[in-house]
């Protein structure tokens, strides 16, 4: 700990490559007697209890958001996003693919970082939670009485969609900021690296959001080529702003750990999207060719479609002086958060020994006044000192996210010295410091985003879990940890391992959601063009070289089970619907030989699976999901002949009883 004091200390007089190599995270010394003896008491729900909140964490690189129960820690479930599932179908299953489409194609996987919750009034409202892909940049949205997605837009003019999905206080917009710049998709990309400053452009996104949660990327707003971290909306006061946190300001094209930490300051960018909107009522966007995909889930026919977009509007920064302005932040800023009275922002520099606080109310004085020191490419920089409310001084080193607690704290995690810092927004002294293990990022407290937190608990998703739990080979699970903050210290009181890598994550009080949540889709609504509402529905058509297996599946048999007349060359699709009404009774559904997945429907559900057999023979298929005692009993055969064969088209079930034997 000694040498991270000197750390902290000497930080400013490093090179920035030195510095950087001491930056990987550094391991706490009080491991092991961190946990009290009342912990096990304070995360235990009792079986067949429910817990009290639900949170939403994302999946990192396994692209996928899990649900947990808190204080248990338990595993609710996963929900596949960006990246495809076999367990569930999703982007097998014939309805699911145009959900993964892009204009680059059907892209299967994807780096999911950030979780947002829908708010009405700044307060989470249980209706939505989104999420962002890093990599080909798209946001989801994911219907709550669900559990699934039920949309997906992908941004043009965007590389890195990192600080995004983040919201507004209604819920009017879903921000999307690039991480990378690079040239405008209209422009002409084919040009040398290093001419980043004329060529590359930094674009942030503004998604609408409509009643029903219908996503439309309602304008663009062209920023200089830097790199946008995170942001966070305004609220309260604040509300009609948003902030984003900028680093590469050096405008840097290699070796960016050190050449994009040169400068003592990069930015805060705050963005005046009221007044975005005012210039784009007046016309003042331009239309830009561009290219993108919108996904959409139809919850009545259980069927996505997939549209591709040609054009969005661009209002340009430089342009336009009064949108955006750029507030000096040391040093790299990563987290920009907004305190809950919408007053404070809040930015965290990776290589800063302090955290800025910056007042909403002295910004707005500065801007008044043109309080300001020069232009950053086009845009006004605000004068540091005119728009910072103070400083909190050593309180750590290496600070990444914040979070509030409803209480007038607010909480930092901090990544080299592996510790979540607790620190009072008004006179900005240090209250309480814990070890993490190790290596924290992202923290979470339920609301703690918005303007309602409850500030029972917090999590600290941890980067590196070392000798947390048994070993498992050279990767370990990366790791949550829960924290009581009910009091004036936090206390650790439960470890759990979580799902690909943890980066933000939302929480709320399961009341806001658990009621409306879905049990089973009702059959008699069901709009699916191939669904069987009954067994007497059942069919298996011919049309050319595909055939359509139009089937039902209900405790314990398919009908039909018995299918012939399959001839090599053809294109099976297992249209299957769950003829259940009860809730968690889903059905699967796998063919020998199949090149995807399998099927999971859900109770007055219909799913699709295409197959293509490669052989003449005997095919065997059953369901995967143990529905009943008789699950080992639910399965079928299909025949398949060679192509020309004139074995006729027949399905049966029951009645192709076993031929008499001579
Ligand atoms: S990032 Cu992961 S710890 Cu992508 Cu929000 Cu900061
Ligand atoms: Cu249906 Cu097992």
């Amino acid at each position: 700990m000694n040498q991270m004091k000197n750390l902290i200390k000497n930080l400013g007089l490093f090179s920035a490559a030195l510095a950087l190599t001491a930056l990987n995270g550094c391991k706490p010394k009080d491991i092991g007697n961190a946990v009290s003896a009342d912990a096990a008491a304070k995360a235990y729900v009792a079986p067949g209890k429910y817990d009290s909140y639900y949170n939403f964490v994302s999946g990192g690189f396994s692209g996928q958001m899990s649900v947990y129960g808190l204080p248990s820690g338990r595993l609710l479930r996963v929900i596949p996003v960006f990246s495809v599932d076999p367990e569930k179908g999703w982007g097998y299953s014939e309805e699911t693919k145009p959900m993964l489409n892009t204009s680059h194609g059907m892209v299967p996987w994807d780096d999911l970082h950030h979780t947002e919750l829908s708010q009405t009034n700044g307060e989470i409202d249980g209706r939505w939670v989104f999420g962002n892909a890093n990599n080909t940049p798209r946001v989801a949205r994911i219907d709550l009485t669900t559990f699934r997605t039920a949309e997906i837009i992908e941004l043009p003019n965007s590389a890195g969609n990192h600080s995004s999905p983040f919201i507004t206080e209604n819920t009017e917009y879903v921000v999307a900021g690039t991480r990378f710049s690079v040239p405008m998709d209209n422009a002409n990309g084919d040009v040398p690296i290093n001419t980043y400053k004329q060529n590359f452009k930094g674009t942030i996104s503004f998604i609408s959001v409509g009643k029903e949660g219908d996503m439309d990327i309602a304008f663009q707003i062209q920023c200089p080529g830097v790199n946008f971290d995170l942001s966070h909306a305004g609220k309260g006061k604040s509300h009609g702003w948003f902030f984003f946190s900028c680093y590469n300001t050096e405008q840097a094209n290699t070796l960016l750990e050190v050449n994009a930490s040169q400068k003592d300051k990069d930015f805060i960018m705050a963005v005046n999207w009221k007044k975005a909107e005012e210039y784009l009522k007046a016309g003042k966007g331009k239309k830009v060719p561009v290219k993108y995909a919108h996904n959409k889930w139809d919850e009545k026919s259980h069927t996505a479609t997939s549209t591709i977009k040609n054009e969005v509007i661009v209002l340009d920064a430089k342009e336009l002086k009064d949108i955006c302005y750029m507030i000096p932040c040391p040093k790299s800023p990563h987290g920009c958060d907004v305190d809950p009275t919408g007053e404070y922002i809040v930015g965290s520099g990776k290589l800063a020994a302090l955290i800025p606080v910056f007042s909403f109310d002295k910004l707005q004085k500065a801007i008044a006044a043109k309080d300001f020191d020069g232009e950053y490419d086009g845009i006004p920089v605000v004068k540091y000192e005119s728009a910072l409310y103070g400083e909190v001084k050593k309180p750590g080193l290496g600070p990444l996210h914040t979070e509030f607690d409803g209480k007038g704290n607010a909480y930092t995690s901090f990544f080299v010295s592996s510790e979540v810092v607790k620190w009072n927004i008004k006179d900005l002294k240090v209250l309480d410091r814990v070890s993490t293990y190790y290596s924290v990022g992202h923290l979470c407290i339920p609301g703690g985003d918005s303007k309602k937190p409850f500030g029972q608990y917090l999590i600290a998703y941890n980067k590196i879990t070392k000798d947390r739990y048994l070993p498992t080979g050279p990767e370990l699970s990366q790791s949550a940890q829960l924290f009581d903050i009910s009091g004036d210290k936090m206390q650790l009181i439960l470890d759990f391992p979580t799902i690909g890598e943890p980066h933000y994550a939302q929480a709320v009080p399961a009341e806001v959601i658990k009621d409306k949540s879905v049990k089973i889709f009702k059959i008699d609504e069901n709009k699916h063009p191939y669904a069987a509402k009954g067994e007497g529905d059942a069919k298996v058509i011919r049309e050319g070289n595909k055939v359509h297996v139009i089937m039902t599946s209900i405790r314990s048999h398919f009908a039909p089970d018995n299918i012939e007349g399959i001839r090599l060359g053809d294109e099976v699709y297992f249209h299957v619907t769950n003829l259940e009404q009860d809730w968690d009774v889903p059905h699967g559904f796998a063919v020998k030989g199949a090149s995807n997945a399998e099927l999971l429907i859900m109770p007055g559900e219909t799913t699709t699976l295409k197959w293509v057999p490669d052989r003449v023979g005997m095919f065997p298929m059953y369901c995967t999901d143990f529905c009943s005692a008789l699950h080992q009993e639910m399965q079928g055969y299909v025949r398949v002949s060679p192509a020309g064969s004139n074995v006729p088209l027949t399905f049966s079930l029951g009645t192709n009883q076993p031929a008499a034997s001579k």
